[in-house]
């Protein structure tokens, strides 16, 4: 097989018996510097409540409360605690970019104007392809479209199930482990509007991962503006209230992204194998938070028992030096954030003008099989998965 076609036989969507090479790229970690980032803005925000029902708020905000006295007092929280009882999102529901997509019809009705870019999709996504030159294990296929002259990409869920591990009880309950210590380090309001017994109480109550806040916001690299939307798990302070927040003038602008804080869990490290395994994770979370606009993160260190033992913060503009002066981790495979850009801006610009923008409504699909050096393209058949409601909306305005 050739490496331009890693071994698939593509078939043209017309039905043509030849082997028309994919449209691929490499994938590199070529020590360049690529474009800047734009500073990510914030245009609006949504929640899913706990029946997964979409509002056009910020009612599923969760606000950061924990005291590391807390943490340490008890000899350690038990984060499995209510596993019994954990409402899990049905995640073999396609949502498709369903949420993104609706919110933005909400924004264009409310301001009359639509809201542009060249991309748009999950943060999710751009993840995986930020960190793509250093995370080769795992393949995934995404599907594309250009709609009203932009290119909405989503992740194939099919795919996603089909090649997702087996999952054992043991992941399954560590997974648990990252959503307990969001219930237990979150209040649902600023801390003066909670009650005592609200505060006190709030570990005791089932977990769910079903509501979520999201934040959809601009931003660009290159040539490429995109519009992504990610879930932010809490806000360190509070949220400033656009009503009241002056945006014309930076000096006087209070940026809602500023506030925003991710939550993760880790093993408590205690060798040289815990950093390293550690340092891999704190340079997605850099990628994850960056692309959002994420200032902070805060990791809670747990046990191998899943207790809660301490928690620390980082500031995501740090995490990339900290990873990189590590003496854990080997040289020739260190992760470089911004090598990881330079790629990420090819990619962006390879997606750009190799899905031709006039073919309107016909699906791509970006393929990246398990430890490749290329992400391909190539047309399909399939239908576009753009919310009705949308392509309705956009058609008629
Ligand atoms: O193509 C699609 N249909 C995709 C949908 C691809 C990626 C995400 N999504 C959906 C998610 O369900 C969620 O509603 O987009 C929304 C926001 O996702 P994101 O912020 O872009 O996702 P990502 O950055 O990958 O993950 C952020 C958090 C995760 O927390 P950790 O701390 O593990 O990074 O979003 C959560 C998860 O808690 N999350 C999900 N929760 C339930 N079901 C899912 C999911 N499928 N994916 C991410
Ligand atoms: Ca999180």
């Amino acid at each position: 097989s050739t490496p331009w076609t890693n071994g698939i036989p593509q078939v043209s969507s017309h039905g043509q018996r030849q082997q028309a090479p994919a449209q691929s790229l490499p994938i590199s970690t070529a020590r360049i510097r690529g474009p800047a980032m734009r500073q990510p803005r914030e245009v609006t925000s949504f929640s899913y409540d706990n029946n997964r029902s979409l509002h056009f708020d910020d009612s599923s905000l969760s606000y950061f409360y924990l005291l590391q006295d807390d943490v340490t007092a008890c000899g350690g929280i038990d984060l499995s605690a209510g596993y019994n009882v954990f409402k899990k999102r049905d995640d073999t529901i396609d949502e498709h970019l369903d949420g993104m997509l609706l919110s933005l019809v909400d924004l264009e009705k409310n301001t009359g104007k639509k809201t542009t870019g060249d991309i748009i999709t999950w943060r999710g996504i751009v993840t995986k392809l930020l960190c793509l030159p250093y995370s080769r294990q795992d393949g995934f296929e995404l599907n594309a479209v250009w709609f009203d002259r932009q290119l909405f990409i989503e992740e194939d869920l099919p795919y996603k199930l089909a090649t997702r591990r087996p999952s054992d009880e043991r992941s399954e309950l560590m997974s648990y482990w990252g959503y307990k210590f969001e219930q237990i380090a979150t209040i649902p309001r600023l801390w003066n509007e909670c009650s005592r017994q609200e505060i006190e109480s709030r570990g005791q109550k089932p977990v769910s991962n079903v509501a979520q806040y999201c934040s959809v916001v601009k931003t660009g690299l290159g040539d490429v503006r995109m519009v992504i939307a990610g879930e932010v798990d809490c806000v360190w302070d509070y949220k400033p209230d656009p009503k009241d927040n002056v945006d014309n003038d930076p000096k006087l602008f209070d940026n809602p992204l500023d506030h925003y804080v991710e939550l993760k869990t880790n093993r408590v490290i205690q060798s040289d194998r815990d950093a390293s395994t550690f340092e891999s994770k704190l340079f997605k979370v850099w990628a994850q938070s960056f692309l959002l606009g994420v200032p902070k993160a805060i990791i809670g260190f747990r046990t191998e028992q899943g207790y809660l033992q301490t928690f620390e913060e980082f500031e995501t503009q740090k995490i990339p030096g900290i990873v990189k002066k590590s003496k854990y981790s080997n040289p020739y495979t260190t992760w470089d954030g911004v090598d990881a850009l330079a790629f990420l801006a090819a990619c962006l610009q390879w997606l750009k003008t190799t899905i031709p923008r006039a073919e309107e409504n016909i699906v791509w699909k970006i393929r990246y099989l398990p430890r490749s050096d290329y992400l391909t393209a190539s047309k399909t058949d399939q239908q576009s998965f753009l919310h009705p409601e949308f392509v309705k909306w956009r058609s008629e305005h």
